[in-house]
């Protein structure tokens, strides 16, 4: 197969032997952002299709998922990063019950690379533990990501806890797959007394984070 193909394939089949090679030789043809957008992301759609479908069994999901994340740790080094520091400090999590990562993962290396200070706290995380971070870092807004249609219920009771516990000074940015515009748009930002945003992906995060800061 082509090299773009190939790559796009082994995310696909989970197949990690030679994975560095071929993004070495990608990394110099196109840049490693690139090469997650437009290459290794439609290898994780395929995945999500054919899982979704009932083609794909899950440990071969999780196979995928370890390669994609090898290759994302193997590109990060190689990003362009601004030299901006300190534009603003943003607590990140997965939500209680979910623990899709890859996503929040990638928004952490596009913030980080682009000047912000990202405090990752994981997977599963409930509103307590992610609160108390966000008032011990003093951090400027919250990140909730989850990819489960669960986690966008999670996600509002999320809200509603800020609000009870006066924490609704945070801005809220939201993200995953599950997640559409209207609901984040209409029905969330109806429930929280303060700030709530929608990120479809990791570049328009970026994007809010700065207006955000603004
Ligand atoms: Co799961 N899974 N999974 N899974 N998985 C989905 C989400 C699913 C849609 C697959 C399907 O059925 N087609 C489905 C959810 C269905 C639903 O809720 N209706 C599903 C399911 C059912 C499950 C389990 C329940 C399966 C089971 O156990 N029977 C289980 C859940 C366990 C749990 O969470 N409690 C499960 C487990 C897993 C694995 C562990 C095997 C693995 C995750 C590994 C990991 O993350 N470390 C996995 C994977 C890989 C997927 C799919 C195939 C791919 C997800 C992914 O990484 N995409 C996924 C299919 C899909 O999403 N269509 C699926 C790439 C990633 C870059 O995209 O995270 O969406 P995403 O992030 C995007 C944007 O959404 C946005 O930016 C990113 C791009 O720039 N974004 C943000 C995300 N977060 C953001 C936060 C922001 C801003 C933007 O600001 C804070």
């Amino acid at each position: 197969l082509p090299l773009f193909e190939r790559l796009e394939r082994r995310i696909i089949d989970g197949e990690r032997a030679g994975l560095e090679p071929d993004l070495d030789e990608a990394m110099t043809q196109v840049p490693p952002l690139k090469i997650i957008n437009e290459t290794l992301l439609n290898g994780m759609k395929t995945v999500g299709e054919l899982f979704g479908s009932g083609q794909m069994q899950l440990p071969f999901v999780l196979q995928s998922a370890e390669v994609m994340k090898a290759a994302v740790a193997y590109l990060e080094p190689h990003m362009e990063a601004t030299d901006d520091s300190g534009k603003g400090r943003i607590v990140l999590a997965t939500v209680k019950g979910d623990v899709h990562d890859i996503g929040k993962n990638l928004v952490d290396i596009i913030l980080s690379n682009n000047g912000y200070e990202v405090v990752n706290l994981g997977i599963k995380q409930p509103i307590n533990t992610i609160l108390d971070a966000a008032r011990d870092k003093k951090a400027d807004v919250i990140g909730m990501s989850g990819l489960l249609v669960k986690s966008t219920v999670v996600m509002k009771e999320n809200l509603e806890e800020l609000n009870a516990r006066d924490a609704a000074q945070f801005p809220v940015l939201l993200g995953g797959a599950a997640l559409t515009r209207a609901y984040v748009e209409n029905d969330l930002t109806e429930t929280y007394d303060g700030e709530v945003h929608y990120a479809r992906d990791a570049f328009e995060g970026l994007r809010l984070m700065d207006d955000i800061m603004a």
